[in-house]
């Protein structure tokens, strides 16, 4: 465990989100490491409450997750979509025997009347997760994108069509009337805070949903302790998902410059620094330009040391961030 002080929260989403939590998770304990969790993927199916992007990191933390795909669980059957597919059901959408008693679960203790924050916690305590897992909020956001074809619910686009239509927008469904989780307001205004990551996830599917709701922009801006991002696009191309891909259909240069640009447009004032591969040094002195701090590392995680080995940059550039913050003073 590191020798780091103070308390960190990390926003997270898909695959990438998760990797790099489970690195910052080895090295903070879990008094020190809060994880803020997406929940725009999130859409009932089969008439259960599926929440894609915390089941993606509560499998990742208690090492469940299935290697090959980065969500659903390692070791896992598929009995039931093989049942469902003969009876004529709806099997685009992949629900492993194992994952299945998550949803049923998860659904169950919603209709009894719990929120998804204390559902959250109960199963990523039974699967022995000692790290806080919180959902961006406990009301309804509903990522869904316009497309070529018309509008699509997330995971209708993601899932089902396989990414295929070209994206021409985003909208956050119920987000302007959601609340913000409070034990996220309460986490990230923490005396000791020292400091906020980005997680490498999707800027318009992942962060954008987060960053939608009321009064989330200025929550982190004036948070007491820096804010970073770590880019999920390098050497112009995203690690794995659609970013790229959307990123081209949005007219956007596909880069990690771009992410930084996206993020200082649309939240003007939030991000000390950010993090880029360091296939993408050519890109310091413009997002420097953007007012931004650059720290240059490897970001790709292929092993669990990789993940380690990013998240360790990671609290080291807040760290110096935090340093040349008080120099400033
Ligand atoms: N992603 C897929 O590409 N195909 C699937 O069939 C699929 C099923 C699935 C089931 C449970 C779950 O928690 C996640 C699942 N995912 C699947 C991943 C998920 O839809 C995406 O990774 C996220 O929503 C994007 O972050």
């Amino acid at each position: 465990m590191s020798t780091q002080h103070g308390r960190y929260l990390a926003l997270t989403g898909g695959v990438g989100g998760a990797k790099l939590a489970l690195g910052l998770s080895k090295i903070l304990p879990p008094e020190q490491l809060t994880l803020v969790v997406n929940t725009g993927d999130d859409f009932e199916h089969l008439g259960l409450h599926i929440s894609p992007d915390i089941d993606t990191l509560v499998y990742t933390l208690s090492s469940e997750c299935n290697p090959e795909t980065g969500w659903g669980r390692r070791n896992e059957t598929w009995q039931f979509m093989q049942a469902l597919k003969q009876l004529g059901g709806e099997t685009w959408f992949n629900l492993g025997d194992r994952d299945l008693a998550m949803h049923v679960q998860r659904t169950r203790l919603l209709r009894g009347g719990e929120t998804l924050t204390g559902v959250t916690a109960r199963l990523a305590s039974a699967l022995d997760i000692r790290h806080t897992i919180l959902p961006m909020s406990d009301d309804a956001v509903r990522t869904r994108v316009n497309t070529a074809d018309g509008w699509l619910d997330f995971q209708h686009y993601f899932v089902r069509e396989q990414c295929a239509p070209a994206v021409t927008g985003f909208e956050y469904r119920g987000a302007s009337a959601a609340q913000i989780n409070p034990a996220v307001v309460k986490a990230v205004r923490v005396e000791q805070l020292a400091g906020i990551i980005i997680c490498p996830s999707n800027p318009f599917a992942s962060i954008d949903p987060i960053l939608a709701l009321p009064g989330m922009r200025a929550l982190l801006r004036d948070a007491s302790a820096p804010v970073i991002a770590v880019s999920p696009v390098v050497g112009g191309a995203a690690i794995k998902g659609p970013t790229v891909k959307m990123m081209r259909e949005l007219s956007l240069p596909q880069s990690a410059s771009a992410v930084a640009a996206h993020y200082q447009a649309h939240t003007p004032g939030m991000l000390d620094g950010f993090v880029i591969d360091r296939l993408d040094r050519h890109c310091q002195a413009e997002i420097e330009d953007m007012n931004l701090a650059v720290q240059v590392c490897p970001t790709v995680m292929q092993s669990l040391s990789d993940r380690i080995c990013l998240a360790e940059h990671c609290l080291e550039f807040l760290q110096d961030l935090r340093r040349t913050d008080q120099a400033r003073r």
